[in-house]
C-alpha cells in the first residue's frame, strides 16, 4: 500500500466503509475569503442577466433587478483563485490518498444555495451521470460558509456507494434524480455533512446524496472539484464530454495519464436518452414526479 500523504488509516477505512469524509478546517481562511470575493464578482456579473449562460446558472426567481445565482459553472476556468486551489495539496493530497496517485478532473461547480431561497438538489448518484470503467471517482466539496443543519447541508446515505446504481429516469428519459422512497431509502437514515467554513467534504461517486432548499438566513455555498483515477474511462453514453485524447489528458490534475482503462466489476446504468434540453441538474430534476425536497418556484 502507498504511503498516505495526509489522511490516516482510520479516515481511509471510514471512507471505504461509508463513502464520505468531512475534514474540518483544511483550506486556509485567506483562500476562503478570496473565493468569497470571486463570488461577489460573479454576483455583479449576474446583474442585468435575463437568463442563465455558460458561466452562471440562475435561480428560477432571478430577475435582472434582483439577481440570484444558483450555480457558478466550471469556476476553475473563470477564476484563478479556484484554479490554483484545484491544483493545491489542500485538494489533491486527500484525493491521492483515496484514489491516487494519478488523477483527472471531471468537472467543477460552485453551488450557491443562498440564504432564504437557495435551490434544493434532489437525491442522486454522480456515477449515474458519468459511469466509468471503475468507481475511483469522487467529489471534494470546499465549504465556503458554515454548513449547518438549517441551511440545506449536503446529505448522504452512508454505505450506499457499495450498492447498486438506481434508476434516474422519468418516463424513460434521464432525469438525474431518484425516487428515494421507491428505491427503499428512509430520509431519517441520511447523514448531514456539516462543518465550519474552510472544511472539505469528500463523497464517493456512487453515494446517494442530495440537499434541501435553504430557507434559513445563512448562505450555504460549496465549491466542488469532481475527479477520478486516471485509469477510470467514461462508458459510452456517459455525460463526460471531451473532444480528443489530448483534450482528455489536459484534465490531468497530477500523476501520469494512461491509455489502459482499469475495468472493475461496478454497477452502471447509461444516462440516455438525455432530455432535449439539458442545461442544468436543476432543470432536468424538475421532471421528477415524487420530489423529496420543496422547491422555491
Ligand atoms: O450542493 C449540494 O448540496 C449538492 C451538490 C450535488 O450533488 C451536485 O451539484 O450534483
Amino acid at each position: 500500500m502507498r504511503q498516505l500523504e495526509t489522511l490516516n488509516t482510520d479516515q481511509v477505512g471510514f471512507y471505504r466503509e461509508n463513502g464520505y469524509l468531512v475534514l474540518e478546517n483544511r483550506v486556509p481562511t485567506n483562500v476562503i475569503e478570496a473565493i468569497r470575493s470571486e463570488i461577489a464578482r460573479f454576483e455583479l456579473e449576474a446583474q442585468g442577466l435575463t437568463q442563465s449562460n455558460d458561466r452562471l446558472d440562475l435561480e428560477i426567481s432571478h430577475t435582472p433587478g434582483n439577481p440570484r445565482i444558483r450555480r457558478i459553472k466550471l469556476p476553475h476556468s473563470i477564476s484563478d483563485v479556484v484554479r490554483k486551489l484545484m491544483y493545491s495539496d489542500h485538494i489533491l493530497a486527500p484525493a491521492r490518498d483515496l484514489i491516487g496517485p494519478d488523477l483527472r478532473l471531471h468537472t467543477t461547480k460552485l453551488n450557491m444555495k443562498s440564504a432564504n431561497f437557495g435551490a434544493a438538489i434532489e437525491w442522486h448518484q454522480d456515477f449515474a451521470f458519468y459511469p466509468h470503467s471503475n468507481d475511483d471517482v469522487l467529489a471534494i466539496g470546499v465549504i465556503i460558509d458554515e454548513m449547518r443543519s438549517e441551511n440545506g447541508p449536503l446529505m448522504v446515505f452512508p454505505g450506499s456507494h457499495r450498492g447498486t446504481i438506481h434508476d434516474h429516469h422519468v418516463d424513460g428519459v434521464f432525469a438525474g434524480a431518484m425516487d428515494l422512497a421507491a428505491c427503499g431509502y428512509d430520509i431519517a437514515d441520511a447523514v448531514e455533512l456539516t462543518g465550519p467554513a474552510g472544511s472539505i467534504s469528500i463523497h464517493h461517486g456512487r453515494i446517494v446524496h442530495g440537499s434541501a432548499l435553504n430557507t434559513s438566513k445563512h448562505d450555504r455555498r460549496i465549491l466542488f472539484y469532481e475527479m477520478m483515477a486516471a485509469d477510470a474511462f467514461p462508458i459510452m453514453g456517459s455525460m463526460t464530454r471531451f473532444d480528443s485524447v489530448d483534450d482528455y489528458n489536459q484534465r490531468m490534475l497530477c500523476g501520469t495519464p494512461t491509455l489502459q482503462p482499469r475495468l472493475a466489476d461496478v454497477p452502471v446504468r447509461i444516462p440516455q436518452p438525455q432530455p432535449e434540453e439539458n442545461r442544468s441538474i436543476y432543470e432536468i430534476q424538475s421532471r421528477l414526479k415524487h420530489r423529496a425536497f420543496n422547491t422555491n418556484s
